[in-house]
């Protein structure tokens, strides 16, 4: 008796901890909170203060090493500087209609430079890596470059697994979003509940 009464404690904890496959909605997106998602210690996460322009209960700002330095390397052609997979943070999803995919990261970070990118691709997906950035000053908002010239053509349906991996100290992720190029975007933004 004691035995099924911890399994019915335990296995909702060990389900929670499992990055499941996620699906792209109707609208044809994906919209997260990166708190809610399995992170190595290269990701602190940090509480929502009162005030703060943040969803859900906080964000994921990264502490690892350093990777790339600066400008001249928007792109990894090596795929060398994406460091160990593990320390990424992987988002798995089922895709069913082919088309071009796009990410979008709502993201936070101190400086205008030097803490404002970061590397995003999928998992086994060719060369090159491509970073992505901002360049707002503590402020919770959407990539400000980057998605423009980064997607993925998926031709066949099935499960792909993207990926952030940390560049710079001290980027945050607030929310993560995954859309097809067809999906509305201003009902993609209109879906956080204090978006700019
Ligand atoms: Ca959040």
């Amino acid at each position: 008796m004691r035995l099924v009464i911890l399994l019915i404690f335990l296995i909702p904890a060990f389900l929670s901890a499992q990055n499941i496959p996620y699906s792209i909605n109707e609208h044809g997106y994906l919209l997260l909170e990166a708190e809610n998602l399995p992170h190595s210690n290269f990701w602190e996460f940090i509480p929502v203060e009162a005030g703060k322009n943040c969803t859900g209960t906080g964000y994921l700002k990264y502490v690892g090493p350093v990777s790339g330095s600066g400008h001249g390397q928007e792109i990894d052609t090596d795929g060398k500087l994406q460091g160990n997979p593990q320390d990424w943070i992987l988002i798995p999803v089922e895709i069913k209609t082919p088309g071009r995919y796009r990410i979008n990261l709502r993201n936070h970070h101190k400086q205008k430079d030097g803490d404002n990118d970061i590397w995003v691709h999928i998992k086994g997906w060719p060369l090159p890596v491509r970073r992505v950035g901002d360049h707002a000053v503590d402020s919770f908002q959407w990539l400000t470059w980057g998605p423009e010239y980064t997607y993925w053509d998926i031709e066949e349906p099935g499960l792909y697994e993207f990926y952030i991996a940390g560049r710079s100290h001290g980027f945050g992720i607030d929310r993560i979003a995954i859309y097809s190029e067809n999906a509305p975007i201003s009902l993609l933004h209109r879906t956080a509940k204090t978006d700019n």
